[in-house]
């Protein structure tokens, strides 16, 4: 048996950031991933956050550890650290923004697409999908005129990557239009990223 399990389901983008984060410390054989169901209310997912959200990792002595953020630091922590999170201030706090707009555009990217899943037309709110693609397209083109690091693998990076792998693979917006140099760093993140195919959506 795996020494920790993640809860989350394969096209989840917030769990997506863990299991790539595992594969890039090498820790992805310590991790079992077992498929959770937020809708479902018999799955256990409540009990173990009662948040009720992926991803959700279990360790071995039964403590559950929540959110995407908190998890990526534990594995930094187990990895000895500093290899996801810089000590250093400078390098800690730009991992840590840059996190946190990959996160925001994930967020916005989930509200979107749970706003079309669970409204039809007449009840949909335009105006409520267009703030948050507003969100969206301020924080894409703030990464098109300075693009994540093209050697390392952050959180931030991590975060961005997973970012614009759940717009291609929910949303279908042309976000690569007018920003080629967010474009290229994506692909060539894709490129060089370990374990990028295998976490991608599906
Ligand atoms: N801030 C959280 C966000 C996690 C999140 O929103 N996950 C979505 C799936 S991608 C979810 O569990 N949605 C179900 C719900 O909000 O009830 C994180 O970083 O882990």
């Amino acid at each position: 048996m795996a020494e920790m399990i993640l809860r989350t389901s394969l096209t989840s983008p917030f769990g997506r950031k863990p299991r790539l984060a595992a594969a890039v410390l090498g820790l992805s054989e310590r991790i079992e991933v077992v498929p959770a169901d937020f809708f479902d209310e018999a799955d256990s997912l409540r009990t173990q956050n009662p948040l009720g959200k992926i991803p959700t990792l279990l360790l071995a002595d039964g403590t559950a550890l929540y959110d995407s953020r908190v998890i990526l630091e534990y594995f930094d922590h187990l990895a000895g650290g500093g290899r996801l999170i810089p000590a250093g201030p400078a390098a800690r706090f730009a991992a840590l923004k840059l996190q946190a707009i990959g996160d925001g555009i994930l967020d916005a990217s989930v509200l979107r697409r749970l706003e079309t899943l669970f409204r039809e037309a007449p009840q949909r709110s335009e105006r409520w999908l267009a703030y948050q693609a507003g969100k969206m397209g301020r924080a894409l083109d703030l990464l098109d005129a300075a693009p994540p690091s093209e050697s390392d693998i952050l959180v931030g990076e991590i975060a961005v990557a997973c970012g614009l792998g759940f717009i291609d693979f929910r949303l279908g917006d042309d976000w690569r239009a007018g920003r080629p140099r967010l474009a290229g760093w994506f692909e060539r993140f894709a490129g060089r990223c370990p374990g990028f195919d295998a976490t991608a959506p599906r």
